[in-house]
């Protein structure tokens, strides 16, 4: 520890600190923009700048480490008259749409702006290039006139993800944020991830909106629209509301869903049990007949992107199971359909995903198991999308009573609900695998070896005569390095679990964004996944196989897990 004063308060703090860290500790919060714990540690922007005694001009709190009796002051007037200054400059180079922009309210620069009472947002204006908008991708757009070039979605892109597609071009007035040679970001091997969104300040980098889409099948009274919901988003969207962190809110949300005017509200989490039947039945048929092991999941698109596209020799290892998101679909459009009578061209599918690259996944090819290129699912909204409709509609959310997902499409077990978090697909297939291949009931259904947000776990089970040897990454550059660990032979994994966000679906690219003043002192993935275990161990059905709604579908449709028709409707293909 080290003592040092803060603003004349003597505090003794860890010696490693950085400013902004030890003023943290002392229940101070320096303004940060460009600063991301771990990935971006800059100096860049100078929002956080501060007084240190001795120091012959402002220093950047974020990079600049505490010493031994050290004093600093962090709101003098000559502090705030620099960081004011900073944000006009800033200003001066930024689309000014507030009123219309999708981060209206929730936008870090605004809020600082309106913080440091910055009153004429022209100061510095003069002549700036003008960017043309990247909405070439499927999933988002990139509008470089509302950059501040902090650089947080490039380190999200290169060093969490591992990926790297897009850097600053260009210098001085010229500079901006794009892919190499300017080409658009479909051209480039961008997995759509959506790390990017949640890190940006500022309303730059967007999904791309398709809430008209919906309010449009809403207002069509030839339509059916049923929607699902992910397992994540029960533990986040209370967050868009202004709940804690961490509150599970599905039967708000249920109430939500059904106020909006979906005519069922059914629940992701049956697909997800769907999925794990469907995955464990293929596993165990790997093992015994000498199939392609380890064998990796395949429900998160982004992952899947990007093994096709960096990963290529590996895609015999992916499970030819489809997403629970397009399971569901394929469900909907084919069993219940039937059961209905309804016609499957008059079903609007609307999954509701913490995630950008659903959007991508509904569009990929051998994804219309109901056949005449009727896609599994239709429209895929992420968290925030679902959160501007439910405020469209005048719906006040925090005040709603519990309601329950419609029947039989809501029932689910608790090893669905975990699906949403960093290993919970593995752990979810171990309580069924080891039943089947054990014989008789599961006593412990936790393994807990597999939780947790760390980027790479391991761990080893007996499951009958067999010692399996199971990983679980998170985040694709963790996921590069157990697969070059693989691909190398140092190791050897019987099943593997990939999840193309840090942390999986709880911190997808679709979920709702919290300021850096939250998300680098709040252990954002922890929180909601707790979430999501708590609502786990509140269930009296934890194993998949187990889900009633489940064994009527194959008893009155499928028949056999991993039969002819659950393959044909239920599996997909991949592409190089
Ligand atoms: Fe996920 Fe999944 S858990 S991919 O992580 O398998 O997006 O939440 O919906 O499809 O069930 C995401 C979450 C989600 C699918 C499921």
């Amino acid at each position: 520890m080290v003592n040092i004063k803060i603003n004349g308060m003597p505090f003794s703090v860890p010696k490693d600190s950085t400013i902004l860290e030890a003023a943290r500790y002392a229940g101070i919060q320096i303004p940060t923009l460009c600063y991301l714990k771990e990935i971006n540690a800059i100096g860049a922007c100078r929002i956080c700048v501060v007084e240190v005694k001795g120091a012959r001009s402002l220093v950047a709190a974020c990079v600049y480490p505490v010493a031994e009796g050290m004093e600093i002051i962090t709101n003098s007037k000559k502090v705030q008259q620099a960081r004011k200054i900073t944000l006009e400059l800033i200003l001066s180079t930024h689309k000014k749409e507030c009123l219309s922009c999708v981060r209206s309210g929730n936008c870090e620069l605004q809020k600082l702006c309106h913080d440091f009472k910055v009153d004429d947002e022209h100061r510095y204006d003069g002549n700036n290039p003008e960017w043309p908008k990247d909405d070439s991708a499927v999933h988002m757009v990139r509008d470089d006139n509302k950059c501040i070039l902090c650089r947080r979605c490039v380190a999200a892109c290169a060093k969490w993800q591992g990926i790297g597609v897009i850097g600053p071009n260009e210098r001085g007035f010229n500079t901006h944020i794009a892919c190499a040679f300017e080409q658009n970001l479909d051209e480039v091997a961008c997995v759509s991830c959506g790390q990017c969104i949640v890190v940006c300040p500022t309303g730059a980098i967007y999904e791309k909106d398709q809430t008209d889409e919906v309010w449009a099948a809403l207002n069509d009274p030839s339509k059916h629209v049923v929607v699902q919901t992910a397992p994540s988003i029960r533990a986040t969207l209370g967050e868009a509301f202004g709940m804690p962190v961490g509150t599970n809110v599905t039967g708000k949300m249920v109430a939500a869903l059904r106020r909006i005017g979906f005519e069922k509200v059914f629940d992701t989490d049956l697909a997800a049990d769907m999925t794990i039947v469907e995955e464990a039945h293929e596993f165990v048929e790997r093992v015994k007949n000498g199939g392609v092991l380890p064998m990796i999941t395949s429900c998160s698109p982004g992952w899947i992107k990007y093994c096709e596209h960096y990963h290529p020799d590996m895609i015999p290892n992916l499970s030819t199971c489809k997403s629970p998101q397009q399971m569901f679909g394929a469900t909907v459009k084919t069993w219940y359909a039937e059961k209905m009578g309804w016609d499957k061209k008059d079903i609007v599918v609307v999954g509701v995903m913490p995630c950008t690259a659903k959007k991508f996944e509904v569009r990929r090819d051998d994804e219309d198991a109901a056949g005449s290129g009727i896609p599994d699912v239709d429209i895929a909204l992420t968290t925030r999308e679902i959160a501007r409709m439910i405020d469209r509609a005048g719906i006040q959310f925090t005040e709603l009573p519990d309601e329950e997902f419609d029947s039989p499409m809501g029932e689910s077990t608790g090893a669905s609900v975990i699906f949403g978090a960093t290993g919970g697909v593995m752990e979810a297939a171990l309580r069924t695998a080891a039943e089947w291949v054990g014989g008789k009931p599961l006593e412990q259904v936790e393994f807990t070896d597999v939780r947790g947000t760390a980027g790479v776990k391991e761990a080893s089970y007996q499951i009958g005569d067999l010692t399996v040897n199971v990983a679980v990454a998170s985040g694709l550059a963790n996921a590069k390095k157990l697969l070059e660990q693989v691909k190398s032979g140092m190791k050897n994994y019987h099943f593997i679990e990939i999840m193309g966000c840090p942390g999986g679906c709880v911190n997808g690219g679709g979920q709702p964004v919290q300021p850096a003043s939250v998300r680098n002192f709040v252990d954002l993935k922890s929180i909601r996944a707790k979430a999501l275990y708590d609502a786990d161990e509140a269930k009296t059905l934890r194993k998949s196989h187990e889900n009633p709604a489940l064994l009527t579908i194959y008893k009155e449709y499928f028949g056999e897990f991993g039969s002819h028709l659950a393959h044909r409707i239920l599996h997909t293909s991949y592409t190089e």
